[in-house]
């Protein structure tokens, strides 16, 4: 008998799984040699045990059911921390379908390497199946996936970040497409060897197939790296289903907004990693008659509905959020939302059992225990917690959250934001004069390295549409299929706006307060959709008119206000130098309605 049978016999599949699925996961289980197979129901009862038996094995740390009930504190390894994105791979026939904005690799020496690495990986570890659905389970626009996983923690976060588990393996059925994502943390265990509580190996691989909708996954459990539904799925191989397919996936939170006179309108907003797409998700307006509601945080898929108008949804069912800088002061709502049944990542652990970082409070605690597990103090001149420390906890647990974030046919979609970490250039808020000028703005957004990903913190780097570290395919191809996209809806298409939180004075303090006060702003563009505002045209693109951005009660001074709007010709020219070198890396790929954009801007400017 071979291992993979006699590994099935030991742990049958659940009656009526697709046998294409069943065979897939014999076949990994064969080249990977787990202990077990463990096919996973989303249960809740599946869950508690998991999360017990990491608590016994010091995984996972229980936090004071009085402080925070039902939740619990993964440290990981101190090597790893975030995306890696030099270890992301996309494997497409040719390179210049990756692009040069990827990693590429020759898919059949990618497999061969994996093929060393996945061999027996999993001995004496169990291995988990989980089907899945990105989207609501049913939902015209939802697609499936089934990952499998040898790290138990990936299983528990999977199940908040998805719609994991029997019902939508029952979804499944012959003619049903589906995603394989193989992960493994890289770590096989000798008989009787002891366990570590972060298992994870130093090379680390973070694969894709495009053309076979593929994702394997070697060497990390942390967020996108491990979670396949996440980055791998829903935006990398998706944006090429997308593609294909004539619908976007992108990197967006999704909101509903009320105004004052009763109109609703849905927004979405791409921002790179860490740069407030969380913090937007969920804010509460700070001017009176303004309402936000939250749908989705991280990802959203968009397409064309029956209407003719753009709809979206949001493919996940979870937040896994940045917490440093996660305050009552700054997103109440997200505190509201991680009361209890949250597990937090390399957050530091108070004397009462509860979770701390900085920016969760305006007075440190005078003693925790680190991220790393070492005792704290103000006065030890470190973070107490990892800048990308992270907590995951289930949407509907979001007291903000829009009665209509499952609507399977999606939300209407009437503005369209990208943003970005700016400390200079860029104003506090732009209109594009049309759809194509919109894109330009997605195109050429830059923004300042966070500590989502490994590398210089701090680095202006280029990151259009916020999809750099998340675009399946040649990212200039992906701008003309926006532009294609754009001219499907015809008259129906959305504006486009582009916003700076992030903009700072010759004296390197922030400008603007943002947060809730950045309600102002989207009132400001939602009234522009609604006809309700005036703006002025500049070289760059529309800007509010004098008065017409409510700013009753800020303490901004004018001259600040001045300085968040100001356009600095030459500094501005400059920038689109290095645009035009962006743009020639892309060997002429980039199209003709994105490089017109910039010679009208450079007219403008001159
Ligand atoms: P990913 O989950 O990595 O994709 O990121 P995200 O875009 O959801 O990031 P998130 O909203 O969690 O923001 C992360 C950081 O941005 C936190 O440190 C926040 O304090 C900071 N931030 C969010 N909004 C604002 C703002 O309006 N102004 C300033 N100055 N900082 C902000
Ligand atoms: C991001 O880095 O954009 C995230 C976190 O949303 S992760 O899921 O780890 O990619
Ligand atoms: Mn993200």
């Amino acid at each position: 008998m071979s291992i993979a049978a006699a590994v099935r016999e030991q742990s049958p599949a659940p009656a009526g799984a697709n046998e294409a699925i069943v065979a897939w996961v014999d076949e990994i289980a064969a080249i990977t040699s787990p202990d077990e197979v463990v096919w996973c129901d989303g249960s809740q009862s599946e869950w508690d045990a998991l999360a017990q038996s990491m608590v016994e094995s010091g995984t996972l740390t229980q936090l004071n059911p009085e402080h925070r009930p039902h939740s619990f504190l993964a440290r990981s390894d101190p090597s790893d921390v975030a995306r890696v994105e030099a270890r992301t791979f996309i494997c497409s026939e040719t390179p210049e379908e990756a692009g040069p904005t990827n990693n590429w690799r020759d898919p059949a020496e990618m497999r061969s390497t994996l093929d060393g690495l996945f061999q027996g990986c999993m001995t004496g570890r169990t291995m988990y199946v989980m089907p899945f659905s990105m989207g609501p389970l049913g939902s015209p626009l939802s697609k499936f996936g089934v990952q499998i996983t040898d790290s138990p923690y990936v299983v528990i976060s999977m199940a908040v970040m998805t719609r994991m588990g029997s019902a939508a393996l029952e979804l499944i059925g012959d003619d049903t497409e589906w995603v394989r994502a193989i992960h493994s943390v890289g770590s096989p265990l000798k008989p009787g060897q002891v366990d570590v509580a972060w298992p994870c190996n130093e090379t680390k691989y973070i694969s894709h197939f495009p053309d076979t909708r593929e994702i394997w996954s070697f060497g990390s459990a942390y967020g996108g790296n491990a979670l396949l539904a996440k980055k791998s799925f829903a935006l990398r191989i998706a944006s090429v289903i997308a593609r294909d397919e004539g619908w976007l996936a992108e990197h967006m939170l999704i909101i509903k907004v009320t105004n004052p006179r009763g109109r609703v309108f849905h927004l979405a907003a791409a921002f790179p990693s860490a740069c407030g797409k969380t913090n937007l998700a969920m804010m509460k307006a700070t001017i009176p008659g303004w309402k936000i509601e939250t749908i989705g945080d991280d990802i959203a898929w968009l397409g064309k509905g029956a209407d003719g108008r753009l709809r979206a949804i949001n493919p996940e069912a979870g937040f896994f959020g940045v917490a440093p800088g996660t305050g009552f002061g700054t997103n109440a709502t997200a505190m509201e939302t991680i009361w209890g049944n949250t597990v937090f990542t390399n957050v530091a652990l108070t004397d009462t059992g509860d979770v701390w970082w900085e920016g969760m409070t305006d007075t440190p605690p005078e003693h925790v225990i680190d991220w790393q597990g070492n005792d704290w103090t103000p006065e030890s001149g470190r973070l107490a917690a990892h800048p990308n420390a992270r907590f995951t906890v289930a949407a509907r647990q979001c007291p903000s959250i829009s009665d209509d974030w499952e609507d399977p046919e999606g939300v209407v979609i009437d503005a369209i934001i990208f943003g970005g970490r700016r400390a200079t250039n860029v104003p506090l808020v732009l209109e594009a004069r049309d759809w194509e000028h919109g894109v330009y703005l997605g195109a050429t957004i830059s923004s300042e390295r966070t500590a989502a990903a490994e590398g210089t913190l701090g680095e202006l780097r280029r990151d259009p549409f916020a999809m750099l570290p998340f675009c399946g395919y040649n990212m200039a191809d992906h701008w003309a299929h926006w532009l294609s996209v754009g001219a499907d809806l015809g008259d129906s298409v959305p504006r486009i706006f582009q916003v700076n939180w992030f903009r700072k004075g010759t004296d390197g303090r922030f400008l603007w307060p943002g947060f809730g006060e950045n309600s102002r702003v989207i009132a400001w563009i939602l009234d522009r959709v609604d006809g309700a505002v005036a703006a002025t045209d500049s070289a760059i693109g529309l800007l509010p008119a004098k008065g017409a951005l409510n700013i009753d009660g800020l303490d901004v001074t004018d001259a600040d206000m001045d300085e968040l709007f100001a356009i600095d010709k030459a500094l501005w020219l400059t920038e689109t130098d290095s645009t035009e070198t962006f743009f020639d890396t892309f060997d002429g790929r980039v199209p003709a309605g994105v490089t017109k954009q910039l010679e009208t801007l450079r007219k403008n400017l001159s």
